[in-house]
């Protein structure tokens, strides 16, 4: 980037930044996270108030910021008053607390550019990661379980902040039209994986079928329970479940299904090294056990039977995201070359021929069995 575009966006931050009711001086304000959607800033100040997360929310994947922003406002409200009646210590590590504008909105919305921002307290002393051991993927069930549990005596409802968003065969429909339309020309060059996600979409649209017939039901969830969506404590503690964008009402197994798709692969999600995909059962284990565990006194058997799906339809389901973005000449995710979407899908296919192998003889629900 050259100095002179460096310098009008450090101008431009620091206008949107000053726009929000912050304590203290603004000493900087630098790219922060990794993440394939919004951008992230981490704002230092001056003086013993807060530092703080300032994001550019990408309006044109959520397309409804006030609709967004008011349910993150619901969940964190709700959230806060489940932990102050419990009387737990140390509130402000656990909930995520977004300040309001001057103007006294929870986002601002930048005319002069088009771009929405928001902006919450920094949570010093905190970690993120891309891998977890058994030991905190354990812990990891648990806090999913408990994110669940608090959020399911949530009287206000909350919308879906991308229509659709965990929806399967939605996803396949798209998927086909991308296909179809070929926009950049490269759908020929990949037919070997098309084929392997049309073989497997009867039987990845399962959850879909049992919703229409009133056996599957939806509760508030995550949506987005990647590894580096929680904050662990110095002591590998979860703290707290971050980027609450895609909070939305779906299958309670999609966050279950979410982790494992990068906690339980060996390698990262964009590796290109395919053979390092691949499916740990040490973390599968250790996760479900947590997960259940702090799960049992509201999952229901129709649930707990889908788990084993769960873990096969986030990396298929993934697959099918980046590889009809990749045909669709990568207008959605963020990338870093050009065949990035394409490696993300042939790894995440990886992934899945791995579980698909582990579970052949039903591996994952006798574990599971074993569990309740
Ligand atoms: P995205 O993934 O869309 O860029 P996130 O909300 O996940 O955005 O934030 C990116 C990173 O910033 C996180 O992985 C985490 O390390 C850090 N982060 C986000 N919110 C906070 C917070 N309130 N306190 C401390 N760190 C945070
Ligand atoms: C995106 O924003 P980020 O990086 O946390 C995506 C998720 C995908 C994930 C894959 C709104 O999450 O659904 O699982 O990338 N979020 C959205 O890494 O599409
Ligand atoms: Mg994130």
């Amino acid at each position: 980037m050259n100095k002179e575009k460096a310098m009008t966006d450090s101008k431009h931050y620091l206008r949107i930044a000053s726009d929000f009711r912050h304590e203290g001086e603004i000493l900087s304000i630098k790219p922060y996270g990794d993440g394939l959607i919004n951008d992230t800033f981490k704002v230092t100040t001056s003086g013993d108030g807060p530092d703080y997360i300032l994001q550019r929310i990408n309006s044109s994947v959520f397309k409804n910021v006030g609709m967004l922003q008011d349910n993150i406002r619901k969940v964190t409200g709700h959230l806060r008053k489940k932990k102050t009646e419990a009387e737990e210590a140390d509130i402000d590590r656990k909930v995520l607390k977004f300040i309001d504008s001057k103007n006294g909105e929870n986002y601002i919305y930048d005319k002069d550019t088009g771009n929405y921002w928001r902006m919450m307290v920094f949570i010093p002393e905190a970690y993120t990661y891309e891998s977890v051991t058994p030991e905190n993927a354990y812990k990891t069930g648990l806090a999913i379980s408990r994110f669940h549990s608090d959020l399911a005596d949530m009287d206000e409802r909350i919308g879906e902040s991308i229509p659709h968003f965990h929806d399967m065969a939605f996803r396949l429909e798209e998927f086909r039209e991308a296909v179809a339309a070929d926009k950049a020309s490269r759908a020929g060059s990949v037919r070997d994986l098309i084929d392997e996600i049309e073989a497997r979409a009867y039987d990845m649209t399962a959850a879909e079928r049992l919703y229409s017939e009133g056996k599957l039901p939806k509760r508030v969830c995550h949506c987005d329970t990647k590894v580096n969506n929680l904050l662990f404590d110095k002591d590998g503690n979860v703290m707290t479940v971050i980027d609450l964008d895609t909070v939305m009402p779906s299958f309670i197994f999609s966050d279950y299904g979410d982790f494992l798709r990068t906690a339980a692969n060996f390698t990262a999600e964009d590796d290109p090294d395919i053979k390092k995909a691949g499916f740990n059962p040490a973390i599968f284990k250790s996760f479900t056990q947590g997960y259940l565990e702090g799960a049992k006194d509201f999952i229901t058997m129709t649930e707990t039977v889908m788990l084993p799906f769960a873990v096969r339809l986030f990396p298929y389901m993934q697959c099918v995201r980046f590889l009809g973005d990749y045909i669709n000449g990568d207008t959605y995710y963020k990338t870093k070359y050009p065949q990035h979407n394409l490696v993300r899908a042939r790894n995440q296919f990886a992934l899945l021929e791995s579980i698909e192998r582990y579970d052949s003889d039903g591996a994952m629900a006798s574990f599971i069995a074993s569990c309740i």
